[in-house]
């Protein structure tokens, strides 16, 4: 049992296993992230890199499970964040990832694009209000973030603010009291009586082509007319969660997922910790893929 136990679970005293180019999230990434519930990592991609994933997605590609794309799922820049705001250090190892991957679209947005097209996700919103306990929520204890349901937007254009990247209403991750609207539980702030304050303190952000944008669904944010004249917006939009939590139905098929490099496959496993024979749940297999 002992030994089950000490594979199942990675001793705090080892190092991290951080892969080549990987990195630990900066105290200052940490700071703004925690304050502002989103973080922004400009050029983080190569010219090569958004010319073939731009390529990709002008082309048609709907998520980035395939072709050159594939390689943000778990990009160097990402995995460091990923682990200090979504991972429990003790379950992460060198053979898979401390976190899940639950989601992936792509979107472009032509000049003149309007959200009547998306309206859905134009009124700011989260995906639980926060002001409750729920699984989904950002939380800080122990000196440790977990964010819950979290965001990750690669921009492969460049933005510029206040023409239509994601807004958001900054530090309401962590608000206690609702929006106002009749609701308190509804997971956006339609019908608040302070609708047009609300929008008119959301921030946003300029980047160049290939940044790196974070956020925890527990912040507000929007998505926004894309008024920018001089390039689509084409951005890739992926979901991430717990090992031990899921929101979105995944509906991947295994043969897309089998021809991943194993590591890469272990972002789609069962949901779930315990229980599943010598060193836990750590292996990708079509019995053991996310849902
Ligand atoms: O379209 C956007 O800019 C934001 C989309 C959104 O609401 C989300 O990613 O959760
Ligand atoms: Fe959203």
């Amino acid at each position: 049992m002992k030994q089950i136990m000490q594979k199942e679970i990675r001793h705090s005293n080892e190092p991290m296993p951080l892969a080549p180019g990987e990195k630990l999230m900066t105290p200052e990434q940490k700071f703004f992230f925690d304050l502002r519930g989103w973080v922004l990592l400009p050029s983080v991609l190569s010219e090569s890199e958004i010319e073939e994933m731009k390529t990709e997605v002008y082309a048609g590609a709907r998520h980035c499970y395939e072709g050159t794309l594939q390689n943000l799922l778990d990009h160097p820049a990402l995995v460091g964040i990923l682990n200090e705001i979504l991972a429990d250090e003790r379950f992460i190892f060198d053979d898979c990832y401390g976190f899940r991957c639950e989601n992936s679209i792509t979107t472009v947005r032509k000049p003149g694009w309007s959200t009547h097209s998306d309206r859905g996700t134009a009124v700011p919103h989260v995906v639980r209000p926060p002001q409750q306990a729920n699984a989904m929520r950002y939380q800080v204890a122990g000196g440790k973030i977990f964010a819950g349901l979290t965001r990750v937007i690669w921009e492969l254009e460049e933005v510029k603010a206040g023409q239509g990247g994601t807004t958001f209403l900054s530090g309401s991750h962590k608000a206690h009291f609702n929006y106002g609207g009749p609701d308190p539980n509804r997971p956006n702030i339609s019908e608040s009586p302070w609708e047009e304050n609300i929008k008119g303190m959301m921030e946003d952000y300029s980047c160049p082509p290939g940044s790196l944008l974070i956020f925890t669904e527990s912040v507000i944010h929007a998505t926004n007319n894309w008024t920018n004249p001089d390039n689509p917006r084409c951005a890739v939009f992926n979901c991430y969660n717990s090992i031990w939590a899921q929101w979105f139905r995944l509906n991947l098929s295994h043969e897309i997922i089998e021809k991943m490099p194993p590591k890469r496959q272990s972002l789609f496993r069962g949901t779930w910790a315990i229980g599943g024979g010598p060193g836990g749940n750590r292996q990708y297999s079509l019995d053991n893929a996310t849902k």
